[in-house]
């Protein structure tokens, strides 16, 4: 990876994504896009307004910039793509079906993020293996199994180097994620700051997958950088680092915060979305061939995230 174009820089893992990966390759190699102007992007290094539906405008910068390789974050996540299906489904595979074909087109490599809503409730719930039945109840689910094949189609028909991981839910304290069935793994923590106290929208017995940004971030690094000849899968890989309930957290946040109380106001829908998808995940997969391994677990990264957030607070960032 020499020269890096990010497509949907500015949610919540392109925008950490593009700092890190920054960090490592240097401002100037990493071009951050969005469909609406990121000020915080534009300031650290080269940004463009893109919209990634737009073929045109998307192999122009990808020709301008001499990109060689793309990471395409754009997605409508599980609980909003609910909500209007057809618009889901036309953003997240028109971003995916352009990226392909320009990746394609410019000899690029091509990582699209799938994620733990690719299984459904037919799916093994328990350590859910890498290669397993698939069949997904939620739009976003169905992009993301899509996308797997697509994927997969494009390496197989024609050489593209794409890969990627199935993400459990992201834990992070910059930017806020928007839509998503396990977004209270992050509010819990800026309410339980400001207010000590989180109403959960998730029933308190439902497990998920979850991981903290920093692991999510050496992922695709380690992952783009892996020697190919060791791939013996490529979309998409299982990684996994904890997994909890809205129980479980609370008790350990209140290792910090006694007095933090949670109570409960389910969301239909992020609870069939949350009791559909796995309750752990098997990811020796991507520990055999890319040496994934990831290094915070619920301690840490409850006690890391309180540190970031309480200083976010003092400094009335919200
Ligand atoms: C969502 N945060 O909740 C995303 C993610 C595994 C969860 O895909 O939709």
């Amino acid at each position: 990876m020499k020269r890096i174009l990010i497509v949907g820089a500015g949610g919540q893992i392109g925008s950490e994504l593009t700092a890190h990966l920054r960090g490592i390759y240097g401002n100037d190699n990493v071009v951050a896009t969005d469909v609406r102007e990121c000020k915080f992007l534009s300031e650290q290094g080269p940004f463009a307004v893109l919209n990634a539906l737009d073929p045109h405008a998307y192999g122009y910068t990808v020709n301008k910039y001499k990109i060689d390789t793309i990471f395409n974050l754009v997605a409508l996540l599980s609980a909003v793509g609910e909500k209007d299906p057809q618009l889901a489904w036309n953003i997240n595979m028109g971003a995916l079906m352009n990226s392909l074909d320009i990746a394609r087109q410019y000899g690029c490599a091509l990582f699209t993020p799938s994620s733990i809503g690719a299984f459904g409730l037919s799916s093994p719930k328990v350590k859910t293996p890498q290669d397993t039945l698939m069949r997904p109840n939620t739009i976003y689910g169905v992009c993301k199994v899509t996308g797997e094949l697509l994927s997969d189609y494009y390496h197989s028909k024609y050489g593209v180097d794409t890969r990627s991981v199935r993400f459990p839910g992201i834990i992070s304290n910059v930017t806020l994620p928007g839509g998503g069935t396990t977004d209270y793994a992050v509010e819990i923590f800026y309410d339980a700051v400001k207010s000590g106290r989180f109403t959960c929208p998730v029933p308190g017995d439902v497990y998920m997958d979850m991981m903290y940004m920093p692991d999510a971030l050496d992922a695709c690094v380690r992952l783009m950088e892996a020697d190919p000849s060791k791939l013996v899968h490529r979309n998409s890989f299982n990684i996994a680092s904890m997994s909890f309930t809205p129980e479980i957290i609370r008790a350990e946040i209140r290792k910090h915060l006694p007095d933090f109380e949670m109570d409960y106001k389910v969301d239909p829908v992020k609870e069939n979305i949350a009791r559909s998808w796995p309750d752990s995940m098997d990811d020796s997969c991507a520990r055999e061939e890319w040496g994934w391994a990831p290094t915070w677990n619920l301690e840490t990264m409850t006690a890391d995230m309180l540190e970031k957030v309480k200083a976010k607070h003092e400094k009335g960032l919200f």
